[in-house]
């Protein structure tokens, strides 16, 4: 009796004395090894008689639990230590100045989408976001797409799992449903660009399953198709770096605009370069159209008072063409040695007075 509680009293004295990892390890062999004292006790169970065994074996399992609980806790309280001391010695301050030669990349997709918010934030547009996991009827119905459509096959949507009330969730396939809930939670004048990812379950050469789009909508009484047409020729001037770029409005079908077109602009594709703005070659870099009344009405405004424009690119296809990349899918494979040739210098923030990219 004596013995075990000496043993008790000694061994948690060693295991709150132990001042390291290696130390604390030295009591628990002493204790718990394969020849340690406890571990010894546990085995002279086996050699006593019935009775002594009921009254030595809870007291001796007894002894073993409450030592390996405080191996246990001081065990864990090291960890904590280490923690603490790698935090403190981890610690940056952030609000330090970038050295000028810093190692860090701003991807090609931030940059391109970096300049077109402040193309469209100098014409007065306002950034809007929303979630990736939508509603059916707000990436679907409410934009003149009803369950039937075709529309919807031709999204390749990802369907998520049906809930308990009966609705199936989807990764947005574009990011309208951002335009339909700014339109249902506020009257116009409205003027948004909408960036973000969107999804669509497609894999190949040109295509990923998760990709950026940017979108524009304008709603007012007088909007009409000639100021859809002077914000995009704006907008590709400033953003293809060229004094005049001459663009092509092809007519085209989209269910949520009517009418809708395509929008290609001009450019000469010698060699491996792209130059924008000459040449005799043309490339689609976006599509658009007069919001379809039904999408209005739909979103709790009034088609004849008010009438907008829509538009919508992916920023991803932009900004190849513009940075010249030429593989899509080494966008996402964060190959260090990809990011540092088409990165761009985190210091040089996109301006229109200070140049976009330099
Ligand atoms: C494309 C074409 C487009 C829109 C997007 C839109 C949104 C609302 C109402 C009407 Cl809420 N239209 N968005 C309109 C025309 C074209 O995108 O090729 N995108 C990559």
């Amino acid at each position: 009796m004596t013995t075990l509680d000496t043993l008790e009293r000694e061994t948690l004295a060693a295991i709150a004395a132990a001042g390291d990892d290696a130390a604390l390890e030295a009591v628990r062999i002493a204790a718990l090894g394969k020849k340690g004292a406890i571990s010894e006790l546990l085995k002279s169970l086996g050699g006593m008689s019935p009775e002594e065994r009921k009254t030595q074996g809870p007291l001796i399992n007894g002894l073993k639990e409450r030592v390996t609980a405080a191996l246990a806790e001081k065990k864990a309280a090291f960890e904590a230590l280490a923690l603490d001391r790698q935090l403190q010695s981890e610690r940056v301050d952030v609000t330090l100045p970038l050295p000028a030669e810093s190692e860090g990349r701003v991807h090609p997709v931030s940059q391109a989408l970096d300049e077109i918010i402040a193309i469209f934030c100098d014409m007065g547009f306002a950034v809007a976001e929303g979630p990736d996991i939508e509603t059916d009827d707000h990436n679907f119905t409410k934009l003149n797409i009803p369950a039937d459509h075709p529309a919807r096959q031709m999204h390749d949507t990802f369907y998520m799992a049906r809930q308990a009330d009966g609705s199936q969730p989807v990764l947005r396939t574009h990011t309208s449903p951002v335009q339909v809930r700014t339109m249902l939670s506020q009257q116009p004048p409205i003027r948004i660009i909408v960036p973000g990812r969107v999804y669509r379950c497609d894999s190949d050469q040109t295509h990923t399953p998760m990709f950026h789009q940017v979108e524009g909508l304008v709603i007012d009484e007088t909007t009409h198709m000639g100021n859809l047409k002077w914000v995009l020729e704006e907008f590709c001037r400033a953003f293809f770096e060229v004094d005049a770029v001459r663009m092509r409005f092809r007519p085209s079908y989209f269910p949520f605009t009517e009418p809708s077109a395509e929008v290609d602009i001009q450019c000469d594709r010698r060699g491996d370069e792209i130059r924008f703005g000459e040449g005799k070659d043309w490339l689609e870099i976006l599509g658009c159209g007069m919001v379809h009344p039904n999408v209005l009405t739909m979103c709790g405004i009034d088609p004849s008072r008010y009438q907008g424009f829509a538009f919508g690119m992916g920023i991803d296809r932009v900004a190849m063409l513009k940075y010249g990349i030429p593989d899509l899918r080494a966008f996402f494979q964060s190959d260090l040695r990809w990011l540092k040739h088409y990165g761009f210098s985190a210091l040089d923030v996109p301006t229109l007075a200070g140049g976009l990219s330099k």
